[in-house]
């Protein structure tokens, strides 16, 4: 990771937590340390910092002032706050034991007070942008959640399909990932009043950013320590969804080797030696740098769309930060 941006991030970090500890300070105490072990382990705050970054470079300020400054916290409070309530459901529909190398929440405090928690967190995050008094933010807003409802319900209708198009594929992942990180883009820029051609480069920006975002996620799955992601490995070959780098070792499997996987994969699974023993081959066949090669593609495009922005943004470190993050990732 670059300096600059690793500096960018640990500054978005400083400005976001002091506004996270008062937001869960004003729930209940009940549901509290429920919302502290989502909100406040780890995490780079990717969704916040592309708010901030979209906000100043759209800003005709060079920095945004104070007012600008508390619009931009309050949409990117509320993307994170969204974003969080997605992953305690999404680790509930997964069930998952982990995550960022802790226990998940629902092992951690039940599935009740986990599917509450995620509840009052999206209907806070509507909240906070409708706060903000720009019916389309919040128009956006709800269609963001809507689609990544629905990338997440079509994910599950194809787990343990081997016959999941690519097409398909590239569906789920815009819905369940991409939505979230294009909206905060898109939603950033008309909070701060751009252009319209510059909104649509910056939407363009973070839909490719999200994409890319997800293919690195499943190509990570397969990394062999799961420290870069504090999740098991092999974790979705344990729950039969056809990734790219799954998918390329099924094709390169001779037709009864193919027949023998494609049967446990819509039937009973994989075993845990026979998760290791895949991850392995997945391993020897250069699949995760090919899945990681796919994922440059959508990043290349990501960093194409920036090209339309205005000497004038370019000139601003936010144009640089939105950069940094498409290496970084
Ligand atoms: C992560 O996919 C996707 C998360 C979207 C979750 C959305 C839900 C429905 P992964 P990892 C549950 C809508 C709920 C909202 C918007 C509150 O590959 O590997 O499972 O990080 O991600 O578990
Ligand atoms: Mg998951
Ligand atoms: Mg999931
Ligand atoms: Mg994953
Ligand atoms: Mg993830």
């Amino acid at each position: 990771m670059s300096l600059s941006l690793m500096a960018y991030i640990d500054q978005g970090r400083l400005e976001l937590e002091p506004v996270l500890e008062q937001e869960i300070f004003n729930f209940s105490p009940l549901i509290q340390p429920v919302l502290k072990h989502i909100l406040l382990t780890g995490g780079k705050r990717v969704r916040f910092l592309l708010v901030k970054s979209v906000y100043t470079l759209c800003s005709p300020n060079k920095e945004p002032n104070e007012t600008e400054k508390q619009k931009y916290l309050k949409l990117g409070l509320a993307l994170e706050l969204l974003h969080a309530a997605s992953l305690l459901h999404d680790d509930v529909v997964d069930n998952a034991d982990s995550r960022r190398g802790q226990e998940s929440t629902h092992k951690k405090f039940g599935l009740g007070l986990t599917v509450l928690a995620g509840d009052l967190l999206l209907a806070r995050s509507v909240q906070l942008v409708a706060d903000l008094q720009v019916p389309v933010l919040s128009k956006i807003f709800s269609q963001a959640i809507i689609e990544t409802a629905q990338g997440e319900i079509s994910e599950l209708n194809f787990l343990k399909n081997i016959e999941l198009s690519e097409a398909e594929y590239y569906k789920i992942i815009e819905g369940k990932t991409a939505w979230l990180l294009r909206a905060s883009c898109e939603l950033s820029a008309l909070l701060a009043c751009a252009e319209e051609k510059t909104v649509t480069a910056l939407t363009e920006y973070g839909l490719n950013l999200g994409l890319g975002f997800q293919v690195v996620d499943d190509a990570l799955d397969f990394s062999p320590s799961s420290k870069d992601t504090g999740k098991p490995v092999g974790g979705d070959l344990r729950e039969c969804k056809l990734t790219p780098p799954i998918r390329m070792y099924y094709q390169s499997l001779n037709v009864q080797a193919a027949e023998k996987f494609a049967e446990k994969f819509q039937g009973s699974g994989f075993s845990e030696d026979e998760i290791k023993d895949i991850t392995k081959e997945i391993a020897k066949l250069g699949l995760e740098e090919k899945t990681r090669a796919i994922a440059e593609g959508f990043l290349k495009k990501a960093g194409a769309s920036l090209k339309p922005l205005s000497l004038e943004q370019q000139s601003k470190d936010a144009y640089k930060v939105l950069y940094a993050l498409l290496e970084y990732i």
